[in-house]
C-alpha cells in the first residue's frame, strides 16, 4: 500500500483562546475557563497562565494559588460548538476523511486530497492560515504516515506548531522520545515502564513483543509497534459508540443514605434520557464513584439480557451501590453507564459528531 499522509490538527488553549478572541480585555492575561467556586476545576487555561503550573482538570482554588491575579471565566459550551464546526468546514475543504476526536482536534487524511496538493505540509499549513484568518484562533497541526506520529508531531512545538515526522526520519525521532510522550502511555503505565528501565522508544525497542504483552496485556503489541513507526489504524470518519453514560460532580460531598439514594436515582434518570437520545444496547451496567480524597472505583455487573428497562436499570443500580462504603467515605462524584454492546447493528454510529468529551465544568453539578 502506498503510504499514507495523516494530519493531526489540535487547537491551543482552545476554551481560554475562544474566551480572549471574543473578550479582547482578556487577551495576554492569565485566565482559566472554569467554574469560580470552592469546587470549580479548570477546564484549561490560557498559554500566560500556563506559565505559573495552571493546567487542565486542576482545581480553581490550587490554581489560584499558583497564579494569584489568575481570572476565572465561566465557559460558554454553545460557542466552542460551534466554532468546532466551522474548523470542520475548513477541514472539508481538503478532504472528506476527518476523524473528530474531541471537541477541538481531528485527524485527516490527506492521501488524495480535494485540491489535488501533493505535498501535506502544505495543506497543514493553509489550514492553519485559515483558522487563523477566519476564526482568530491557533492551530498546531502534525504531518506523518499514521496517526500516532501525527498526534506527537502536532503536540510536539505547541503552541502554533507545525512539526513533519518524515518516514525516513521516523525511527531516530521515535527513540529520543520519552516514553510519557507515547500515545495511550499515562502516569501509570509510564511509571511501570520506568521500573522495567524504559524512558524512551530506543529503550522501549529492546523488549520484545512477548515481554511487552506480559507486562501490559493486548496494549503491549501496541507498544511494539509503536516503539517501530508502525501504526495501521485506519482515520475513521464514523465512531462507534461503545458505552453510554452520565456523571457529575456533587455541590458537595455526601455520605448520608438518604441523599446518596436520591443522587443515585437522580443518575438512573439521567442515563435514562440519554438512552432516549441515543439509543444504544449493552450488558453491563457500571457504577463509578469518585470519593472526597479523589479515589476513584468502579462497581459493574454484566445481564444475561440487554440492560434498557428503567426498573431493572434502577434495581442493578442499587444493587452495585451495596458493595460501595461510603459511610467513612464520603461521595464527590457520582456516574453510571452501559456498555458492552450486543451486536455491531446495535452500535450507534454518529458521522461526522465530535466525541463525547467528559467536561470538568462543576457547572454541570446539580
Ligand atoms: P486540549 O486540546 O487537551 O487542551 P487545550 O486545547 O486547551 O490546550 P492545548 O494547547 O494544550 O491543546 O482540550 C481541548 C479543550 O477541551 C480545552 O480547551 C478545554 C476542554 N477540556 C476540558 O474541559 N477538560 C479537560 O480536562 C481537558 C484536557 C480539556
Ligand atoms: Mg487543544
Amino acid at each position: 500500500m502506498a503510504e499514507r499522509k495523516i494530519i493531526h490538527i489540535d487547537m491551543d488553549a482552545f476554551f481560554a483562546a475562544v474566551e480572549q478572541r471574543d473578550h479582547p480585555e482578556l487577551r495576554g492575561k492569565a485566565i482559566a475557563v472554569g467554574y469560580d467556586g470552592p469546587r470549580g476545576v479548570v477546564a484549561t487555561a490560557s498559554y500566560e497562565a500556563r506559565k505559573y503550573g495552571v493546567h487542565s482538570a486542576m482545581s480553581v482554588v490550587k490554581a489560584k494559588k499558583l497564579c494569584p491575579h489568575l481570572l476565572i471565566i465561566p465557559g460558554h459550551m454553545s460557542v466552542y460548538k460551534a466554532v468546532s464546526d466551522q474548523i470542520m468546514e475548513i477541514f472539508r475543504e481538503y478532504t472528506d476523511e476527518i476523524e473528530p476526536i474531541s471537541i477541538d482536534e481531528a485527524f485527516l487524511d490527506v492521501t488524495e486530497n480535494k485540491p489535488g496538493i501533493p505535498l501535506a505540509v502544505t495543506i497543514a499549513k493553509e489550514i492553519k492560515q485559515k483558522v487563523r484568518e477566519r476564526l482568530h484562533l491557533v492551530a498546531s497541526a502534525g504531518v506523518s504516515y499514521n496517526k500516532f506520529l501525527a498526534k506527537i508531531a502536532s503536540d510536539y512545538r505547541k503552541p502554533d506548531g507545525l512539526c513533519t515526522i518524515h518516514p525516513s526520519r521516523a525511527l531516530d525521532f521515535i527513540a529520543q522520545l520519552p516514553i510519557e510522550k507515547f500515545w495511550g502511555v499515562g502516569p501509570v503505565t509510564a511509571k511501570k515502564m520506568h521500573a522495567l528501565g524504559v524512558k524512551n522508544g530506543a529503550d522501549l525497542r529492546t523488549l520484545t513483543k512477548q515481554q511487552l504483552q506480559m507486562y501490559f496485556g493486548k496494549v503491549g503489541s501496541v507498544y511494539y509497534d509503536f516503539a517501530r513507526g508502525i501504526d495501521e489504524r485506519p482515520v475513521q470518519t464514523f465512531r462507534i459508540r461503545k458505552s453510554i453514560g452520565c456523571e457529575h460532580t456533587l455541590l458537595e460531598d455526601i455520605c448520608d443514605p438518604t441523599q446518596v439514594e436520591e443522587e443515585l436515582r437522580r443518575t438512573v434518570q439521567e442515563l435514562l434520557g440519554r438512552l432516549q437520545r441515543h439509543p444504544f444496547q449493552g450488558y453491563t451496567l457500571t457504577l463509578k464513584v469518585k470519593f472526597h480524597d479523589f479515589e476513584q472505583i468502579t462497581r459493574s455487573f454484566t445481564a444475561d439480557e440487554v440492560i434498557q428497562e428503567a426498573a431493572e436499570i434502577e434495581r442493578i443500580a442499587f444493587q452495585l451501590l451495596r458493595e460501595v462504603d461510603y459511610a467513612q467515605h464520603p461521595i464527590r462524584l457520582m456516574g453510571l453507564s452501559i456498555s458492552n454492546a450486543h451486536s455491531i447493528d446495535a452500535y450507534d454510529y454518529v458521522p461526522g459528531e465530535w466525541r463525547q468529551l467528559t467536561l470538568n465544568f462543576e457547572e454541570e453539578a446539580y
